[in-house]
């Protein structure tokens, strides 16, 4: 009787662990490959390149949007949203001469994504009010390479 209770509580262990492992993996891979949030909002496929960004589309409804970013490469990159009044390749520069200024005056910072690693995607969920958005990536000289896009919120 012993015996069996100590395999009874091992399988049970074997199964939580397989629990802590698999659902979050699960969890994951469905936010790629199965986002149901473009049915709550309008939805823009983003997909960054070296050096340059691409939307599926330049203007959407205000409200809930989803930007889906995706990094096609060859390397890693950022993406950065804000409202903006500025064209978008018009952002001023820092002195450094190779990054624009994140506080420049016109520029709003919404959301951003730090670090979009290679063939990787990630959502950025909004609530945006009506405008023009500018999508950038400020790794030094990407914005001047041209990693800048916009899009309009009516
Ligand atoms: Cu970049």
């Amino acid at each position: 009787m012993t015996r069996l209770g100590a395999t009874h509580v091992r399988i049970r262990a074997v199964l939580f662990t397989f629990a802590l492992v698999l659902v979050p993996m699960a969890a994951l891979t469905g936010c790629s490959t199965h986002s149901t949030s473009a049915a709550t909002g309008s939805r823009i496929d983003v997909t960054m390149h070296d050096f340059g960004i691409k939307v599926s589309r330049h203007l959407v409804a205000a409200g809930k949007v989803v930007l889906h970013v995706t990094n096609n490469g060859p390397s890693t990159h950022e993406i950065n949203v804000d409202l903006t009044r500025y064209g978008a390749g018009d952002i001023p520069l820092k002195r450094d001469g190779l990054t624009a200024a994140e506080d420049a005056k016109g520029l709003a910072r919404i959301d951003s994504i730090e670090q979009v690693n290679l063939h990787h995607a990630g959502d950025l969920a909004l609530d945006l009010r009506p405008g023009r958005y500018v999508l950038w990536c400020n790794l030094e000289g990407h914005y001047l390479g041209g990693m800048h896009e916009t899009f309009d919120v009516r």
